[in-house]
């Protein structure tokens, strides 16, 4: 008796709904692999904790806070308890279950909720929050299934979200929320894009200015730009301790958080605080990058530009425990490196034909400098230009449009979707004048970004190296949270469910009905 089929509509007939009462909906977000639920408990106002390691009743405490955190204002948060007399929850680990999985069975008076790991085990609990935050009775109440089933585990391993924090900043506080919203639809990556053209938003020891000065944009700084022309100066960065508190939030909420350092294009935050690292010889104005920044990439041919990503990179992955780090490789203006010596003599001397091979050496130092601090390149499409770099262990975002995701997964990368026309947040969703956005990728409804099927057109026998789905929350039109609000939600969680749901479970009608339990920043 699956909740994705309505009730027959001849006979009007509900399951076992109690007199008076409407059929109650089921919030879950993202929605699982398999959920049968057929009676309803009374009202019970908290699970409470029967048997438990003291690490399952850490974790309950954690959901606990997590929901809380999300839905302050809520007057009777759900709460997991310690107190006899409510109904109980039994935690059981099950070494059969994958990590990511969990599965629960409902019945009368307790709920077993079994997991694989620790993921699987929040993920399980988090669905009991969420089920609680939308059968929501009358205050202080909620109902369970009584008699049901749920056995749930994830379509990918990636999840992910991009945050770009250098256009707009976005507050310590307000990244730690961010990483509660991707807990709770169950995500587990945040690409955290923390440099571009107008600000460089992490501290780097070696590099001070990179933040006192090139976090600064405004009148008598040296960005400028299509952001650069406020009246007042607008500032932001976050120091490596600020760094390290929000990384620990994101482990503890089962997330990656894996960082960006955007490079060689989209520099001129780094190239206007320290002029050296630029080549003199390239002319000054006569090439400008997509966003119109003149010669903003970081010259290949110079030990400089090397010197200057080894000590950056050093710290960056001493910061930051994951796999990956992103190193940008986008809309790289390469055409500025034609009039530099240096590029000419380095082209020859390696045998380069263009300045895109150019790029893709450029990629390959960068890979060998994140090798010797033990991490992985990832990259937008674009390292795989210019001949890119050998593919094994790369993993590229495929941003342009859905035709690349097949490209890249032909030529041997590992690779996460997501395309502009639907995955990019920042994208307007209704065509007119007042909906904010962008609009280069075309308009964006919640409805088509959740419809997106990432695995359309490729290959059966390379299914494998997709490797997963993100949302990127590119920030130039995120001026305020209410605007933030306005184009991640319900966004993020179509995405959440893509990378999670498999496609033939998706539904948009139970899908936006849900968004009464989604959150805002
Ligand atoms: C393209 S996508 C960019 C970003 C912009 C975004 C705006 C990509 C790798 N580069 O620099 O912010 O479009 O939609």
């Amino acid at each position: 008796n699956d909740l994705d089929t309505p009730p027959d509509s001849d006979t009007g007939e509900r399951r076992n709904v109690p007199i008076g009462m409407v059929d109650l909906p089921i919030h879950i977000v993202p929605w699982p692999q398999s959920i049968g639920v057929s009676a309803w408990t009374d009202k019970i106002t908290a699970f409470h904790l029967s048997e438990g390691t003291s690490e399952e009743k850490a974790a309950a405490a954690k959901i606990n806070g997590l929901s809380k955190r999300l839905f302050p204002d809520a007057p009777f948060p759900f709460r997991f308890s310690a107190s006899a007399n409510t109904h109980a929850l039994v935690l059981r680990h099950d070494v059969a279950l994958s990590d990511e999985a969990y599965g629960i069975e409902f019945s009368d008076d307790q709920a077993v909720l079994s997991y694989g790991g620790q993921p699987g085990r929040d993920y399980g609990l988090t669905v009991l929050a969420q089920i609680a935050y939308g059968a929501y009775v009358d205050p202080g109440t909620y109902r369970f299934p009584a008699t049901g089933t749920i056995a749930d585990s994830p379509r990918f391993g990636w999840r992910g979200t991009h945050l770009d924090v250098s256009r707009h900043f976005r507050q310590k506080n307000e990244v730690l929320r961010l990483l509660d919203i991707l807990a709770w639809g169950r995500m587990n990556v945040l690409q955290w894009h923390l440099t571009d053209d107008e600000g460089w938003r992490l501290e780097i020891k070696a590099y001070p200015e990179l933040t006192s000065s090139g976090a600064k944009r405004g009148p008598g700084c040296q960005q400028v730009g299509q952001l650069g022309f406020s009246s007042e100066i607008y500032e932001g960065s976050y120091s490596q301790d600020d760094v390290r508190d929000i990384v620990s939030h994101a482990i503890d909420l089962n997330i990656d958080i894996v960082p960006e350092i955007d490079a060689p294009g989209h520099s001129t935050a780094v190239l206007k605080t320290y002029p050296k690292f630029a080549d003199q010889a390239e002319p000054d104005n006569s090439y400008h990058s997509i966003q119109g920044y003149p010669n903003n990439a970081l010259n290949p041919a110079m030990d400089e530009t090397y010197d200057f990503l080894e000590k950056v990179f050093a710290e960056v992955a001493s910061l930051f425990p994951s796999e990956f780090i992103h190193i940008g490789g986008d809309e790289v203006d390469v055409h500025s490196w034609l009039e530099s010596p240096k590029a000419q003599r380095l082209m020859s001397e390696e045998n380069l034909t263009g300045t895109l091979e150019l790029q893709a050496y450029f990629m390959g130092r960068v890979r060998k400098i994140l090798a010797k601090h033990g991490k992985k390149l990832a990259g937008w499409d674009e390292v795989s230009h210019g001949g890119g770099i050998d593919p094994d262990g790369v993993l590229l975002m495929a941003w342009q449009k859905r035709e690349v995701t097949k490209e890249l997964i032909d030529q041997g990368y590992d690779v996460i979707s997501t395309p502009g026309q639907h995955y990019y947040l920042d994208m307007v969703q209704a065509s007119g004048w007042r909906e904010p956005g962008a609009s280069w990728a075309g308009v964006s409804t919640p409805e088509a970004s959740y419809a997106y099927e990432p695995s359309d057109g490729l290959d059966e026998s390379k299914l494998n190296q997709l490797k997963g789905v993100q949302a990127c929350i590119w920030s130039e039109h995120l001026t305020d949270n209410a605007l933030f609000n306005h184009m991640v939600f319900p966004r993020i969680y179509a995405v959440a469910e893509s990378g999670w749901t498999s496609p033939d479970r998706k539904n948009w009608q139970r899908f936006a009905a849900a968004s009464a339990i989604f959150p805002t920043l």
